[in-house]
């Protein structure tokens, strides 16, 4: 079998995706996700320009000598964009294989550990009575791990929170919006959040919550420390992690759990902290990993260090990295938990899958490959929109991270 063709296609089905579609001399084809949230257009360049007139007529059961061939033979290494788009080739030719033998991606990976996924989804309000309220109603559609997010007295703005009615979505229309930062304000609200969350729910529920790197580690290590008699899953992303000694700070001062690596793109982004055991579960995913071939690795490695996957599974991750991190997760033995933010009826439509939701558990379906498909007629009503992620400041008007 040869790779004949390979396009990218950019959509705005109510948020950007970039969705790269790899064919063949035999008819089969396959897609992978290559959607870095602001930054999409540099990957569909990189792909376009760089990376497909490569790998026309090479044969797509080669996943690991493409793999080196686009990371090794680039000398330039690492790198989100770089990284986004081997991934989206990668997945791509999971995709080929798994259709090419008639059989689900997890059966390439292993076959099936478990029956099903278990996700966690999002409940934010803007204030705390507002949060239950949304605990409450995710609790009533069946998932046992939920997100609490909530806003912060004194800051107008925070992530995490919708703005109106409507869900929320990070990305926002046109250029940067701005958001306020305040540690202080942050630290003395979330321990009493959590307090209310199990004062009325009890202890039965999975509860997690997204610091979202703004800590230093040993602001993160006293929130940890506070929230532990409430027993969280996780403590998401307590601090930037380029220094991965600061989370060695934060894990001498509490036995929270702690899940780090959404923005990460490489096994050496989070090496230290996984054979260090500073951490216990990581959220770097397929679109921003290099796909299934060096997700796998990673995840062999990680569970040497009892470190299991917490796989980012946001809106911007397309249907398409969805369906084939439900692959990954139904095969990989040390699965911990999924993400699961729904996408809009708009991107569900464009992107036909056979991946389920019931009673808080996720399932890939039995589809050959990944069972997602791109609907490229009614992707082309929606063309790209530029769209970023905002920028946070501190009180004092300081730029911070967001
Ligand atoms: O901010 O996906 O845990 N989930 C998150 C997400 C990220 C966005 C960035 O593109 O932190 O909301
Ligand atoms: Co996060």
């Amino acid at each position: 079998m040869k790779i004949t063709n390979a396009t990218v296609n950019i959509a705005s089905p109510g948020r950007n995706f970039v969705t790269l579609k790899i064919e063949t001399d035999e008819g089969i084809y396959g897609l992978g996700d290559g959607t870095l949230n602001g930054r999409e257009l540099a990957v569909a360049s990189y792909l376009t320009d760089h990376v497909i007139p490569c790998i026309i007529g090479r044969d797509p059961f080669q996943t690991e000598d493409i793999w080196q061939y686009l990371y090794r033979g680039a000398y330039w290494r690492r790198g989100p964009v770089t990284m986004t788009a081997i991934a989206a080739v990668d997945v791509a030719l999971w995709d080929i294989k798994g259709k090419a033998l008639n059989t689900p991606v997890y059966n390439l990976l292993g076959g099936k550990s478990r029956d099903g996924v278990m996700v966690y989804a999002h409940a934010n309000g803007k204030d705390v009575d507002a949060a239950l309220e949304d605990v409450a109603r995710h609790k009533d559609l069946g998932y046992k791990a939920i997100r609490v997010q909530s806003g912060i007295p004194g800051l107008s703005s925070t992530y995490g929170v919708a703005k109106g009615t409507g869900r929320y979505e990070p990305a926002e229309r046109g250029l940067p919006h701005e958001y306020e930062w305040s540690s202080e304000l942050y630290l003395r609200h979330v321990p009493n959040l959590f307090e209310r969350v199990r004062a009325e729910f009890g202890e039965e529920l999975h509860l997690l919550h997204d610091c979202h790197h703004r800590l230093a580690p040993i602001e993160a290590g006293r929130l940890g420390k506070e929230l532990e008699p409430f027993h969280l899953f996780w403590m998401e992303d307590p601090t930037p992690a380029e220094l991965q000694e600061g989370f060695k700070v934060i894990r001498g001062h509490t036995t929270t759990p702690i899940a780090v690596g959404e923005v990460f793109n490489s096994v050496w982004d989070a090496h230290e902290l996984i054979r260090n055991q500073w951490i216990d579960y990581l959220r770097m995913t397929l679109v921003h990993g290099g796909g299934i071939t060096h997700l796998k690795k990673t995840a062999d490695f990680a569970a040497m260090y009892h470190v299991r996957t917490g796989f980012h599974g946001a809106t911007d991750l397309s249907p398409v990295t969805m369906a084939a991190a439900l692959h990954f997760d139904t095969a990989v033995h040390n699965f911990g938990i999924q993400e699961h933010m729904p996408h809009t009826d708009e991107t569900d439509a464009v992107f036909p899958h056979s991946y389920k939701f019931r009673d808080g558990m996720m399932y890939p379906g039995d589809a050959p490959g990944l069972g997602v498909d791109l609907d490229e007629k009614l992707a082309a009503k929606y063309p790209y929109q530029r769209a970023y992620l905002p920028v946070n400041r501190k009180l004092d008007g300081t730029l911070t991270d967001w």
